[in-house]
């Protein structure tokens, strides 16, 4: 194993690398902002490099300082945790010819796969169910307009450097498809330096429905189940529960093979997740593929038992896969509930402040993964992700009781900081979600905010963005 690995993150997750770290016996190396001196994991990393000034492009983004940061202190691998350089194929390459181990799939997987064009052309030549819509990416209006009229509407325009909702667009009508279709690329190009666009049949009313496999260098692949991450705003997602609930066994199989077959089929190595729409009939298509360790992964821990840190050190130091289908097992449901620093009655906006108090909710079944402490600054700088408590039960309605219980535990105060905690507990509350009966309509629902035409798009991808 490793000696010593440098987390190229910060906040919660680069507190969850630390211990997984600490576990094993490796050595952890902390990179931080001047803004995130005093933060969690400089306490608990072994050594703490300080690589720049607080915007993202200046530190968490920047590949030379941190690769500079592992070369000065010897660390032979990277975790880059979720967000930032997670899934930055270039960074992954910068690694490599440095002989760092980039702990996540090759260069190469990384770059075909981050093209969310590239990567549904691989799943469909997987054999992977999937949506009408664009094999490839469409640069002229006349040639998306004729393929928009073979997919019907309503439609998507996605744009292939995006995923995780960025830049997509939801078209109503053809009368509306030409205006979108320009809009889409120019926002693709401010955003992402990338203006191709790919073309999806939209359906409302899905579920999100996303699966967890580990696969070693070896071709060796396993699932770890599902996940249902339908509720979510400006697709940040805000609560998520696995197993995604009311699927049949069989379904929840067939999606689950999809995605280890999607994933064997493109010599994927890592923890990555393979996101699917499902339908009413239970109909799956495949959406996209996450090259990271997700925020949501203490779902799959819950209801898994499996460690997946662990899994993705043992994996990039090279080892054969520690377990075999057979040895995984599903058990219960875990809810996960972010908590994030923002107001939930001002549109969510991030509410940053000093914490005066801050005690997480414990007890049976309860994780709480998070950097926060009595006395933490929240800044201005990154995404206001501050907490996600996990609960486990054998059953789905005693894990939502014990989510309401241990959200109703949870004291934070600090002037100005607000939480979404509150709209956490509405969703919880929610006669529909408490059946298991929602889908991606249910926060639209909830805040009464209307995305019906015209056509919106949505922007995201700037430096507060982390996931
Ligand atoms: C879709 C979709 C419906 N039809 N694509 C959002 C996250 C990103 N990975 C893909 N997402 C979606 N893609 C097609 N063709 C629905 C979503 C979606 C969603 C859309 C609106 C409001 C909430 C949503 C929650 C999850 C997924």
């Amino acid at each position: 194993m490793f000696d010593k690995v440098l987390i190229a993150n910060r906040g919660e997750i680069a507190v969850r690398v630390a211990r997984a770290c600490r576990e094993l016996g490796i050595r952890t190396v902390a990179v931080h902002s001047t803004a995130d001196r005093d933060s969690a994991v400089v306490r608990l990393a072994d050594e703490a490099v300080c690589i720049g000034p607080p915007p993202g492009r200046h530190s968490y983004h920047n590949a030379a300082a941190i690769v500079e940061a592992a070369r000065l202190t010897g660390a032979q691998a990277v975790h880059p945790g979720y967000g930032f350089l997670s899934e930055d194929p270039d960074f992954a390459e910068i690694c490599a010819d440095h002989g760092i181990v980039l702990i996540g799939p090759d260069p190469d997987v990384m770059a075909a796969l981050g093209d969310k064009a590239q990567a549904r052309a691989l799943m469909q030549a997987a054999g992977l169910p999937m949506l009408p819509g664009s094999t490839h990416t469409l640069d002229t209006p006349a040639e998306a307009c004729a393929v928009a009229e073979e997919i019907g509407y309503p439609l998507m325009i996605k744009v292939a450097a995006g995923g995780g909702g960025r830049g997509m667009t939801v078209v109503w009508s053809a009368a509306e498809f030409a205006r979108a279709y320009a809009r889409t690329r120019v926002a693709a190009r401010t955003v992402f330096g990338d203006d191709r666009v790919y073309l999806e049949r939209y359906l409302p009313r899905a579920r999100h429905v996303e699966v967890q496999v580990l696969c070693d260098r070896h071709g060796n692949g396993v699932h770890l189940g599902t996940r249902d991450c339908s509720v979510q705003r400006r697709h940040q997602k805000l609560v998520e529960e696995g197993p995604a609930p009311n699927l049949s066994a069989a379904t929840l199989n067939a999606i689950a093979a999809a995605a280890v077959r999607g994933a064997l089929s493109v010599g994927y190595s890592g923890a990555g997740t393979f996101e699917f729409l499902v339908d009413e009939a239970e109909r799956f298509h495949f959406m996209e593929i996450n090259c990271r360790i997700q925020v949501e992964h203490p779902v799959t821990e819950m209801i898994t038992g499996v460690d997946l840190v662990h899994e993705q050190l043992h994996i990039a130091n090279g080892e054969p896969l520690r377990l075999r289908q057979s040895d995984v097992h599903i058990r219960g449901t875990a809810v996960e509930c972010r908590v994030n620093a923002e107001d939930p009655d001002r549109d969510f906006a991030p509410t940053p402040g000093r914490l005066e108090r801050f005690q997480p909710p414990g007890g049976p079944f309860t994780r709480v993964d998070t950097h926060g402490y009595a006395g933490y600054l929240v800044g201005p700088y990154y995404d206001s992700l501050l907490a996600k408590v996990v609960v486990w039960a054998p059953e789905r309605d005693l894990a939502l009781a014990r989510m309401r219980r241990a959200l109703a535990e949870f004291d934070v105060a600090g002037a100005g900081v607000r939480t979404t905690i509150p709209f956490a507990r509405r969703v919880l509350d929610d006669p529909d979600f408490r059946r298991g009966h929602y889908s991606t309509d249910l926060v639209e629902r909830l805040t009464g905010a209307g995305t019906a035409s015209p056509s919106t798009t949505v922007q995201g991808g700037n430096d507060v963005r982390q996931q």
